[in-house]
């Protein structure tokens, strides 16, 4: 079969352009990424390797950010999307392309320059979140979703996405103990397990990008698993600088 035009952006080599690494974290909600991405900038900013990194590229930092949300623009996009006071019913289509807009700018001011000058990034949420949500969750056309990922990203991938993974119940119920909920945490149980669904399928279909880690633990043992794919894949990515 004859790649197509998405398949190729997909498929584009991305991080060998760049010297920086991309990590992501996704989840369904309450899965606990923004507290495992605090922990994980924590650990690696303390790891000797970091040191390492930056004798390499002295411009090199460990930077966390988020979808959506991740620049200006982004973070007023975050409060449309968001918004759980709104009279307005808003339109799946017109969801799906407000989170794309919120990438689209996040890559080209944020993520490429930032991977450029050979920073570690890891962010809380990217492409596949829209795979789970609005294909899975909400049930619109996943090749639309595929391209309009492509377009959004202009082909830059994630190097390693850990998916948190927790029971949807269990999730939901801690982000009830947290206080109220947004426009997404409030969809239905059904909702949220189809999302759930999504990321399997992801996992199933990505095996060496999407690291399953068992997020029902507690959060120091989920740091914990959290480290261990992250260092084995450092190493693999820079090998000269194993064992340091
Ligand atoms: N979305 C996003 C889409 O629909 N499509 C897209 O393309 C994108 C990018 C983002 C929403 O947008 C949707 C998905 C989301 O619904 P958000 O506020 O950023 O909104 O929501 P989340 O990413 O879900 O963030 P949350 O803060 O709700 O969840 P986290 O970050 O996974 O969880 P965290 O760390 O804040 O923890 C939640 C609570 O649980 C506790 C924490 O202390 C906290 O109180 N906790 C634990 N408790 C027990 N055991 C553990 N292991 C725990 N870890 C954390």
């Amino acid at each position: 079969m004859i790649p197509s035009r998405v398949d190729s952006l997909l498929n584009t080599p991305e991080r060998r352009r760049t010297p920086g690494t991309f990590i992501v974290l996704e989840g369904g909600e309450g899965s606990g990424k923004t507290t495992q991405i605090k922990r994980l900038d924590c650990w690696l900013a303390a790891h000797p390797w970091f040191q390492i990194l930056q004798a390499h590229y002295p411009h090199a930092e460990i930077l966390t950010t988020r979808e959506p949300g991740g620049t200006p623009i982004g973070q007023a996009i975050r409060k449309v999307l968001l918004d759980q006071n709104s009279d307005e019913v808003m339109q799946d289509r017109a969801e799906l392309l407000l989170y794309a807009a919120d990438r689209a700018q996040h890559v080209e001011s944020y993520l490429r320059p930032a991977l450029i000058q050979g920073s570690i990034v890891l962010c809380d949420r990217y492409t596949d979140s829209t795979v789970a949500y609005q294909g899975y969750g909400r049930g619109l056309d996943l090749g639309l979703i595929e391209q309009l990922n492509a377009i959004a990203t202009g082909g830059l991938q994630s190097d390693l996405t850990l998916w948190l993974d927790v029971d949807v119940e269990i999730g939901l119920q801690r982000t009830k103990q947290r206080g109220s909920l947004d426009r997404l945490e409030q969809a239905s149980l059904d909702f949220h397990q189809r999302v759930r669904a999504g990321f399997q399928v992801l996992a199933h279909q990505y095996p060496k990008r999407i690291v399953r880690i068992d997020a029902s633990l507690e959060p120091d043992q989920v740091a914990q698993q959290v480290q261990t794919v992250v260092m084995e894949h450092l190493q693999q990515w820079y090998p000269s600088f194993s064992n340091p």
